[in-house]
């Protein structure tokens, strides 16, 4: 399951890519279920966090979208070079810091399409090992690599 479900995730579209990973981190406790990350594993992703925390709401977005869009930005260039553990642990906390209000929110009332949708229907009845993996399986390839510039 684990192959065709991060298959079918990376056909997806950027922003669906964004918004699939933003309501599975709201699942995480729910159907999805992860261990909260370890305060060693942020260290290197603090300076990112800090920074993005400091910018402006549309800042914010503009980040985390040209983060799922591979984009070239400076913080895009910086998170392809980190472990999957270290991507994982920092969607987490961009998550967190969305939910607490600190990082701009997507826009009320939004709605998953319904593609995306299938591919989360998919990730929660897997079993937990599992959705982990798929999770850093989302994230990895997330970010700008200039050895992989699929761009044209
Ligand atoms: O206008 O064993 C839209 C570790 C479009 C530790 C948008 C772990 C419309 C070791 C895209 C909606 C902690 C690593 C805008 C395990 C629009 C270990 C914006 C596991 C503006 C197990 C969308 C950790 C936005 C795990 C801004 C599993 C979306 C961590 C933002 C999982 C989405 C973390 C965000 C996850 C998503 C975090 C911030 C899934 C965060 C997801």
């Amino acid at each position: 399951a684990v192959p065709a479900i991060t298959a079918r995730f990376k056909l997806l579209s950027a922003e669906d890519q964004l918004a699939l990973i933003w309501f599975a981190y709201l699942e995480m406790g729910r159907t999805i279920t992860v261990a909260a990350p370890g305060a060693a594993r942020m260290a290197l992703a603090q300076p990112t966090l800090d920074e993005i925390q400091a910018m402006s709401f549309d800042e914010q977005t503009k980040v985390m979208c040209d983060l799922a869009g591979k984009i070239n930005s400076p913080i895009s260039a910086r998170y392809a070079y980190w472990s999957v553990n270290v991507k994982l642990c920092f969607w987490y906390e961009l998550g967190e810091f969305m939910r607490q209000g600190k990082v701009a929110p997507i826009p009320q009332g939004y709605r998953l399409s319904a593609n995306a949708n299938s591919v989360l229907e998919a990730v929660k009845k897997v079993e937990q090992g599992q959705q982990i993996t798929l999770l850093r399986n989302f994230v990895v390839d997330m970010g700008y690599d200039p050895d992989v510039d699929d761009s044209q």
